[in-house]
């Protein structure tokens, strides 16, 4: 690379000292030393708390501590003991919190009372639990219609409180459910129902021991599934290729030392992981994904010619999939200098990795945010599905498509029925079940739930967690959205900046985390239960004591919400808040898979939920895995940025140092920043230009279609290995630099990592402050 930059201070290996001196600091920062220290070592335990850090699967053998730095992160900022109680409230306006960075309210710790707004002094007043259910109830049944009401759910929820959620919401008479995955894996799910016929991965942690190639698209593990980069790092150590598909050069991808290992920790030694590092431009994964099939049919064809067998696992192309042929047809129609420019690599990168996809008898590919948040991520799904059929690699030892999920339970909380668009079976199974009617008619997404917020005829919001306004994009039109309601709830644990934004009537509601004990009347310590992304399903119970003795389990919310709202006759709430079992029976009725399911959560790893298309059944409408067809885009948006002057594609990804909008700390310490967040990474030689032009800080400023003239003020410009006209910064500072307008085809999900902006010098307002 030309590079006019300095070298990049960057940590040497992903994990190693870095991670376990990480680690100490923020247990010391979040002040949880003690009792952090105890906690962590019943983290993904058969008797302890799923870690609420992600969604990758627990070993089915050996139970020694998984060790994960961004895991200690999650679970010590939960276990703090700094509170933000009444009096804490009562010292600051709502108008003055608003002006604090998330990272400054989330410091404050635990929020501890249930909280009602008062408009007249613009603080959060304490309430009581019964008065806020009755006015939560009050302000519900006085809505015109049910769907006037927004049910946000944040992936962290557990099986039996998002089933509890559904079941009040679909009870009170809608289905709007804007869920976080809407934000997330939309186009994985999107995809894979309509290749495989289910909208899950189809791999178990054991085929990552068996695997001869693992493919990584779009996916940064080194930060944000740690646990999996072992996994990686032990199929790269037995010789198996680990292909990395991503436009920005990341660490942990490429050196991983592991901090249970002594000898290497004491040497100073690291793993490489991948074999093979490649750097498509934004968006160009499904072209580079076509020219490796447009290789392998080459391939298949000189072997063919030359008398040898078929590359292709002609079998399985024969019984069990369809629009095999449809597909060839639009692999042979696309241009090799389409390919060439979209993906942005050489002929010879596509070819090397083809090879290595031709020389593994079993392959996995398993990929994150960097495939899902584009225009064209559900068609890109079904490109990496189509490559996988080729030779087989679905429903068989060592292969198969993982789309790595984020938040710990949003697989679960879908599987339970958070879905705007609920099959009729599982309508039809509430029905029965409970006597009422369920609402038919399909619901509100996040995107829509925003749309009907602003133009009027949605009037409450309810979030089960999460932080709506910060992980939306548009940031300045969200604000405006959640605070033109009648009423906002928010259940949540730390103070974030959506709970500022209060409708008429609003809800501040503080709820037990994951790591504390939850205990029922008769004080008998309750259970929840979680789904990785491998479909197992485990019990997760808290070890620590309540951050206060006014909290409630998410559960005990929504039930005392629920009872307020729709009453107790068909649904008798408050015993099932009380005996999570009862709400396990229900799933049990209510939702396939989970036959015996008290008894087989309380197996030490749980239970995996059955998987057709990992056994080769395929439940979509030709019954077969089924090929997609279309051309690549016309062109991406990288594309467009590098023809308009001036243009660049913005990516917004996460540092090390958070969970989504929770900001642990300022550091980056793979990518080299330390102590600030308002970076924004560029090539070199498009940074040296820019700062050439503009300086160092630099505003960023909306471009493309969108006429709003949104800015983002005050960033600082850094070298990367990364691709000429593309950017990177942090998620969520630059959310407003995200249009409403600009989403996924099917999936809706906002273009998260293809957004065109142009660079600008900092505005005179800024540069006088
Ligand atoms: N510590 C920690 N863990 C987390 C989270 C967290 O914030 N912090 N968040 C959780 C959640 S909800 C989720 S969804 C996951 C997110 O996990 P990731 O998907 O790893 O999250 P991102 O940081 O958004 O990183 C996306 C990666 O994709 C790359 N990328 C961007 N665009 C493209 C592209 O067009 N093609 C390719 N090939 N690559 C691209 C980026 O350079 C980056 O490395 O992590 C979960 N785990
Ligand atoms: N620009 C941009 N935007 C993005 C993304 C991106 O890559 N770029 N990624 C998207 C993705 S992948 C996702 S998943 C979404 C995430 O969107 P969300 O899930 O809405 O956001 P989080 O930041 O995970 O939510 C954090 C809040 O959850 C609350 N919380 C924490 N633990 C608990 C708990 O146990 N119970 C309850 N009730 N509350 C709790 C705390 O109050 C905390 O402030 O953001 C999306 N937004
Ligand atoms: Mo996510």
């Amino acid at each position: 690379m030309s590079s006019t930059e300095p070298a990049l201070k960057r940590s040497s290996a992903a994990g190693g000292w870095g991670a376990l001196k990480s680690c100490g600091k923020h247990l010391l920062k979040s002040r949880a030393p003690l009792s952090g220290a105890r906690v962590l070592l019943a983290a993904n335990q058969p008797d302890g708390f799923d870690c609420p850090g992600c969604a990758w699967g627990d070993p089915a053998h050996g139970s020694s501590f998984e060790f994960c730095e961004n895991g200690v992160k999650a679970v010590s900022w939960e276990a703090t003991d700094k509170r933000t109680p009444p009096k804490f409230f009562a010292k600051h306006t709502l108008t003055e919190l608003r002006g604090w960075t998330d990272y400054a309210l989330e410091l404050e710790g635990r929020l501890t009372h249930p909280m009602r707004y008062d408009a007249v002094s613009d603080r959060y007043v304490a309430v009581s639990w019964d008065e806020a259910f009755a006015e939560i109830g009050a302000t519900l049944r006085g809505l015109d219609h049910p769907d006037q009401a927004e049910f946000y759910t944040s992936g962290r929820a557990s099986n039996e409180a998002a089933y509890l959620y559904q079941l009040f919401a679909r009870h009170y008479g809608t289905n709007n459910f804007p869920d976080c995955s809407n934000m997330c894996h939309e186009a994985s799910g999107i995809g894979l129902t309509q290749a495989i016929g289910i909208g899950k991965g189809t791999v178990l942690l054991e085929d990552f021991e068996k695997a001869d190639a693992i493919f990584v698209v779009g996916q940064n593990p080194g930060t944000n599934h740690p646990r999996m980069l072992a996994d990686l790092r032990r199929a790269a150590e037995r010789g198996a290729r680990v292909v990395a598909f991503n436009p920005v050069r990341e660490r942990g991808l490429e050196r991983f030392a592991d901090p249970q290992n002594s000898v290497e920790m004491l040497r100073g030694a690291s793993q490489a992981i991948a074999s093979h590092y490649f750097q498509p431009r934004l968006g160009g994964d499904m072209a580079a994904f076509r020219g490796i099939a447009k290789v392998v049919f080459e391939r298949d064809e000189a072997a063919l010619a030359a008398g040898k067998p078929s590359l292709l696992d002609r079998a399985f192309l024969r019984s069990q999939t369809s629009d095999y042929e449809a597909y060839r047809a639009a692999v042979d129609a696309t241009s090799w200098e389409a390919i060439l420019d979209q993906s942005g690599l050489t002929r010879e990168e596509i070819e090397t990795a083809a090879e290595v996809y031709l020389g593994a008898d079993k392959v996995i590919a398993t990929w994150a945010m960097g495939v899902t948040q584009h225009k064209h991520s559900v068609a890109t799904v079904r490109e990496i599905a189509n490559v996988m059929f080729l030779r087989g690699h679905v429903g068989r030892p060592g292969t198969g498509l993982c789309p790595v999920r984020g938040h710990s339970n949003v697989q679960g909380d879908r599987t339970v029925g958070i879905n705007e668009r609920p099959p009729a079976a599982l309508l039809d199974a509430l029905d029965r079940q409970f006597g009422f009617k369920s609402p038919r008619g399909h619901g509100h997404n996040v995107l829509a739930a925003i749309g009907a917020m602003l133009d009027g005829s949605s009037k409450a919001f309810i979030g089960l967690g999460g932080n709506f306004a910060r992980a939306t994009p548009d940031s300045t039109l969200v604000a405006k959205a959640l605070a033109s309601c009648e009423l906002t709830v928010h259940i949540g644990t730390k103070l974030n900046h959506s709970h500022l934004l209060p409708g008429r009537v609003a809800y501040l509601l503080p709820c037990l985390g994951r790591t504390e004990i939850d205990r029922n009347s008769k004080g008998k310590i309750q259970i929840v239960t979680v789904e990785d992304s491998m479909s197992m399903v485990h019990g997760s119970g808290g070890i620590n004591k309540p951050a206060s003795p006014e909290l409630r389990s998410e559960i005990g919310i929504i039930a005392g919400m629920a009872a307020a709202t729709v009453g107790s006759a068909h649904v008798d709430w408050a015993a099932l808040a009380d005996d999570y079992d009862l709400i396990r029976d229900l799933i049990e009725k209510t939702i396939p898979g989970f036959t015996g399911f008290n008894l087989r959560v309380r197996r030490p790893r749980g239970f995996m939920l059955r998987n057709l298309a990992a056994e080769r059944v395929f439940e979509t409408a030709s019954g077969k895995a089924s090929f997609s067809f279309g051309p690549i885009p016309q062109a991406t948006e990288h594309q467009k940025a590098l023809t308009v002057d001036g243009t660049f594609v913005l990516q917004t990804f996460r540092s090390h140092d958070q969970y989504n909008t929770t900001i642990y700390g300022l550091d980056d310490r793979y990518r080299g920043v330390y102590g600030e967040r308002r970076v924004v990474f560029a090539h070199p030689d498009d940074c040296a230009a820019l700062r050439a032009l503009y300086g160092d800080r630099v505003d960023i400023v909306r471009a493309g279609d969108d006429e709003s003239g949104e800015v983002a003020e005050d960033f600082r410009l850094v070298p990367f290995e990364m691709p000429r006209g593309s950017l990177a910064g942090y998620y969520p500072e630059l959310n407003v630099m995200v249009p409403l307008s600009s989403f996924g085809e099917l999936s809706d999900t906002p273009t998260s990592k293809s957004v065109l902006v142009k660079i600008r010098a900092r505005t005179a307002r800024a540069k006088a402050a």
